[in-house]
């Protein structure tokens, strides 16, 4: 069965090249007439891989195509998933499977209210890539990828194509508490290295605001019954900022690139969490309004 990857930018590339290199069919759709016609003037995704560039003619259409959808990988980022999909829900056949490739939380729940018929699949990566330049992608850092649907836990049988692929990746049954573990790390470290404009191990000389916050999203996560990301919280932060201490974290690389960043589905998303369980978190209110100023600063959206 074909892999239709939506959102064919670095991640959804990343995927892309590897699912057709192993021989499994797969075809992207680029997001109109126009990105479709520079994709066909190049003729493939360019994917490097320890300074080792190969290029992959995948097929491609444009969301325009009317051809059925069984099987999708959503790619893009949380704030167009919502968007993106709704080009191509008309396409999306009665029990079709679409994989929600998203950092943050928000967007799945988006997406899946607009897809009753479909089975959605939640993914949460430690795999890294960008764009460097038109259709050439940089798989940047080996990682990880969990997968698992909290409406149902029986493994899906194209795990069996990822395997294949060389993908990396366990189905979890307890998908919802990762991607919430992952939001937590994310909070207590990215928006503090954007505003202190450093990279993740610089951190230490702000300790206290650290700790501050992983106290906020301790309590948070236990109240939105979530106790097993909350468990040693502080601890693992620790770990990640020294274990990517001379690494810039992914949102202040969008910050400075001028790319939107996805605060609304991390912080955004903690806070009205935190305020729909009546709790006061003065710390993670006060940093995210101090990060949408300095988006709005930046010239950057501020959601
Ligand atoms: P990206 O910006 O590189 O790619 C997203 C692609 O989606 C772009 O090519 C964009 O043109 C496309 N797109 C947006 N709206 C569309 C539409 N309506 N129709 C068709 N295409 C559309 O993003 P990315 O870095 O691959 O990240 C995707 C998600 O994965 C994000 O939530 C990100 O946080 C997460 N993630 C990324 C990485 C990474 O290393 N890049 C690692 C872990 C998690
Ligand atoms: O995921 C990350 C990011 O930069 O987005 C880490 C490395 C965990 C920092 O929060």
């Amino acid at each position: 069965m074909t892999w239709h990857v939506l959102g064919a930018g670095s991640l959804g590339s990343v995927w892309a090249a590897r699912l057709h290199r192993a021989g499994v069919p797969v075809k992207l759709i680029l997001r109109d007439p126009q990105r479709l016609a520079s994709y066909r003037q190049v003729g493939a995704i360019t994917l490097v891989e320890h300074d080792h560039a190969t290029r992959y003619a995948i097929p491609a259409d444009s969301v325009d195509s009317d051809t059925p959808i069984q099987r999708l990988l959503l790619a893009c980022k949380a704030y167009d998933a919502a968007n993106a999909i709704k080009h191509v829900a008309h396409r999306l056949q009665p029990g079709a499977e679409v994989i929600l490739l998203q950092n943050g939380l928000g967007s799945q729940d988006e997406v899946a209210a607009l897809l009753p018929q479909c089975r959605c699949v939640f993914a949460s990566s430690t795999e890294g890539a960008f764009r460097e330049v038109g259709w050439r992608v940089v798989f940047a850092g080996q990682g990880h990828t969990w997968l698992g649907d909290p409406a149902d836990e029986t493994p899906p049988g194209w795990l069996a194509d990822l395997q294949q692929s060389g993908i990396a990746h366990t189905w979890s049954t307890d998908i919802v508490s990762r991607l919430w573990r992952k939001l937590a790390l994310n909070c207590a470290i990215n928006p503090l290295t954007v505003l202190h404009g450093c990279r993740n191990g610089e951190l230490e000389t702000h300790r206290g605001e650290v700790d501050g916050l992983c106290a906020e999203l301790i309590e948070l996560l236990t109240a939105c019954g979530q106790p097993s990301a909350a468990a040693d919280l502080r601890e693992d932060v620790w770990r990640v900022i020294q274990a990517t201490a001379t690494n810039y974290s992914s949102m202040y690389q969008d910050v400075a690139a001028k790319r939107r960043t996805e605060i609304s589905y991390l912080l955004g998303y903690a806070c009205n969490a935190g305020s729909k369980a009546g709790l006061t978190l003065p710390r993670l209110q006060a940093i995210h309004h101090r990060l949408q100023a300095h988006l709005g600063s930046c010239g950057l959206p501020q959601h």
